[in-house]
């Protein structure tokens, strides 16, 4: 589904407003000095597109930002993630794989939106999103405890939840929007009350910890490609906390009980194989937290740079 296979496009979001803790903005200029984006290049031969600088996206941030529909800082998170979605389309509509460093996980409203929408221009099809993470992201903002957006983008993005008003989401058309029987989830292990209830009466496709360990990782991802179908392009929206704390303490709304590092990098390079992948996002790596641990921001970034390097091809013999 790509144009090329060595063509690379880059978002960078320097982007936290999604959730209440600092330090997840600046997860992408920690993964670049790392030394992520040379990898890609020099090791796995990409040509990188895009720009390499971090966005902060101060220019559109709001003077005031109050709650609306119990969400917080939504004009922000609208407006940056309004942009992200233009960014991805820039990319995605010329036929590059496209790869968005993040930022907490509201930003995949953007990224999802943008290839969603290059993808049926160019294709005349819908993207299938595998969202591999701890939690279900599909709260409506009347159901969630907590009015973090980083807990709504999928439900903004299937239409679950809907909006009017341009500048409260009301930018996302039908054209950027996910079928929700092309989304399959991998990795939950803490769902809402509201989020399991909807995930029930809509018959959306989730693989958890528990079916992970009923039947390994190889089956579930089996089971996950067979839902999507063989011939369809495909996003990977990988949060970092689907990962065990033990291997990325980094993050914020760590969950016990995850994937191993070695689970997390075999779903990336499974979907790799298929062919089909044409985005991929890693988000939630938040370099001031577990700053104390011995296993801690290191080990995050390695990890993150890890699933990276797998979903683009490291891999391969
Ligand atoms: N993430 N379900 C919780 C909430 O606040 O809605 C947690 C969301 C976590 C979001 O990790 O991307
Ligand atoms: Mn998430
Ligand atoms: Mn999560
Ligand atoms: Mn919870």
């Amino acid at each position: 589904f790509l144009k090329s296979q060595e063509d690379l496009g880059v978002v960078a979001v320097g982007f936290s407003g999604g959730q209440g803790k600092s330090g997840v903005d600046e997860g992408p200029q920690v993964l670049i000095d790392s030394g992520l984006l040379t990898q890609l290049s020099d090791s796995l031969g990409y040509k990188l597109h895009g720009d390499d600088k971090v966005h902060s996206y101060a220019e559109l941030l709001p003077q005031s930002d109050e709650p609306y529909r119990g969400m917080k800082n939504p004009l922000a998170v609208s407006a940056v993630t309004r942009r992200i979605a233009e960014q991805t389309y820039e990319q995605s509509r010329e036929g590059r794989m496209t790869l968005t460093l993040g930022g907490d996980h509201s930003i995949a409203i953007g990224t999802v939106a943008g290839v969603a929408k290059a993808t049926r221009e160019r294709l005349g099809r819908e993207t299938a999103v595998i969202w591999v993470d701890a939690h279900a992201d599909i709260n409506r903002p009347e159901d969630s405890d907590s009015g973090n957006i980083h807990g709504m983008p999928v439900a903004f993005l299937t239409g679950l939840a809907t909006e009017d008003k341009e500048e409260y989401f009301g930018w996302i058309k039908d054209e950027m929007r996910l079928n929700k029987r092309k989304l399959v989830y991998i990795g939950l292990r803490d769902v809402d009350q509201a989020e399991k209830v909807i995930l029930r009466e809509h018959g959306i496709k989730a693989f958890s910890m528990f079916d992970i360990d009923r039947h390994g990782i190889g089956r579930v991802v089996e089971m996950a490609l067979a839902h999507i179908g063989s011939d369809t392009p495909i996003h990977l929206s990988f949060d970092v906390d689907a990962l065990d704390p033990q291997w990325a303490p980094s993050t914020g709304t760590p969950v016990r009980g995850g994937l191993t590092l070695r689970e997390g990098d075999f779903i990336c390079e499974s979907v790799h194989q298929t062919g089909n992948l044409v985005a991929m996002d890693l988000v939630e790596v938040n370099p001031q937290l577990a700053q104390d641990q011995l296993v801690g921001v290191q080990e995050t970034i390695r990890a993150g740079c890890s699933l990276v390097r797998c979903a683009l091809g490291e891999s391969l013999l």
